[in-house]
């Protein structure tokens, strides 16, 4: 981490007073104004353009003339028909069939940082199962002096706790260890969500249960056909695993799990097992599929490295991006979302220039424990080309690595754990690029 130098520092000071000078400020809302009009004009696409105009001010718009539609239309609600383009995507070429394959969140469209649940990424080894809830069960056997079977309602009984915590699958970011491929945010790092889970404490349960002292792994198994499984340390399952039965204030979408699943914040995605139907306590791990064939990380030299459970220090900047062009100079307000599997984001830094030169970005909103944190840099734009890049540190001191960095330590044959600086090309039209600068 370089502290920025006293003249970096002035810069900063005076760029902010120029940001906030009046004129600009103007400036900038009266070009918002027009923008919104002209985006008006794409979404009613159709309409006579007459007619559009005539809802402009200082006419009253069409829908302030007459009634809209009533309470019971839509009773669950649905996003507006003007935002139908934001949603899962998918990349045709990174699995053969839907049922093993993943979805990405539209990170570009998100704002604050929790997902909504239908725009939560989500990752299937066998689809997603359809399970009756009073047909489940919890099973907690093994090195424990109880073995138990919870129903759901039992599970409810439980005092809960609400935790807002990510969930990256460590894929995130896979297909780019060889050079920029993929020309959307979307795609380059949206195996990523935000989400407060509401549940109980695996320790909870497990205590019921008793565990013996021999006790010193788990090995947390799902209902779905894949059967995933992962072995987890019980100093993990100690301290935050969360047994979660809700997202965002609602029961688990069928695709996050429903009607059980495992929470690990701030590790792998794999380990957080959906579906949850076992709990097995052990003496040691199981070394199945998933930690042997699956989720080890090859070395340059053959090896691989295995149990590589946290998602280490990453961020990226989502305005601007390849989605998210530049459309005028002037005032512009660049954001994106840092994230730690080792606990809060201290702070981001920003360069314009690939990396030469660094700048502290401001942490906005709630900085909460293994969750997503939004960052803001206002500055202005004349036309000038950018290297783009955000670099994030954690409170443990842990520095978000660069590309070289990473390579030189883990080579390049590996999927998963590129947590690297990334680079998004600003080109003088205003139009963002994916690219790599070593
Ligand atoms: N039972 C079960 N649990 C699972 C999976 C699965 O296929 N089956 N996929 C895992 C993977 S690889 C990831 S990254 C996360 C994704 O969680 P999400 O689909 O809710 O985003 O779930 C994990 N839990
Ligand atoms: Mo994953």
């Amino acid at each position: 981490m370089t502290t920025p130098s006293t003249k970096e520092l002035l810069q900063t000071m005076q760029d902010a007073a120029e940001n906030l000078s009046q004129n600009d400020r103007r400036e900038f809302l009266r070009k918002g104004v027009s923008y919104v009009a002209g985006a008006a004009a794409v979404g009613t696409a159709g309409t006579a353009a007459a007619n559009f105009s005539s809802n402009l001010p200082p006419n009253e718009p069409i829908w302030g003339r007459q009634l809209g539609r009533g309470v019971v239309a839509n009773p669950y609600g649905v996003p507006s028909r003007f935002e139908e383009h934001v949603h899962r995507r998918t990349v045709p070429w990174l699995t053969a069939e839907s049922i093993s394959s993943i979805s990405m969140s539209p990170l570009a469209d998100l704002k604050g940082i929790i997902t909504p649940n239908g725009l939560v990424f989500e990752r299937y080894h066998a689809g997603v199962p359809e399970i009756n809830p009073d047909e489940h069960r919890l099973m907690i056997h093994g090195l424990v002096d109880n073995p138990l079977i919870f129903t759901m309602e039992d599970l409810m009984r439980f005092p809960s706790v609400s935790e807002i915590r990510f969930i990256e699958c460590p894929a995130n970011g896979g297909m780019e260890w060889r050079g920029p491929q993929m020309e959307a945010l979307q795609f380059t790092h949206g195996m990523l969500s935000c989400c407060e889970w509401t549940g109980v404490p695996l320790k909870v349960l497990l205590d019921e249960a008793g565990v013996q002292t021999e006790g010193k792994w788990i090995l947390a198994e799902g209902g779905d056909g894949a059967h995933m499984s992962r072995s987890i340390p019980i100093e993990k399952v100690l301290d935050d695993t969360l047994v979660v039965y809700a997202q965002n204030g609602e029961m688990l979408r069928p695709e996050q799990g429903y009607p059980l699943r495992l929470i690990n914040p701030g590790w792998e995605g794999n380990t957080s097992i959906k579906w949850l139907r076992r709990i097995e306590v052990g003496d040691k791990p199981w070394h199945h599929r998933e930690e042997t064939s699956k989720y080890t990380d090859l070395l340059a030299d053959g090896r691989a490295r295995r149990f590589t459970f946290v998602q280490e220090a990453n961020s990226v900047i989502t305005n601007p991006c390849p989605e998210n062009p530049i459309k005028k100079p002037g005032f512009i307000e660049i954001e994106g979302l840092a994230w730690t599997g080792r606990g809060k984001i201290k702070g981001v830094d920003i360069s314009f220039d690939g990396g030469i030169n660094w700048q502290p970005a401001q942490l906005k909103g709630l900085v909460l424990d293994k969750a997503l944190t939004r960052f803001s840099f206002q500055t202005k734009w004349t036309g000038q080309p950018w290297l783009l890049q955000s670099r994030a540190y954690d409170e443990t001191g842990y520095v978000q690595p660069t590309l070289s960095q990473l390579r030189e330590s883990r080579g390049v044959n590996s999927i998963y754990h590129k947590n690297s600086i990334h680079t998004w090309q600003v080109q003088p039209t205003g139009e963002v690029k994916n690219v790599q600068i070593t």
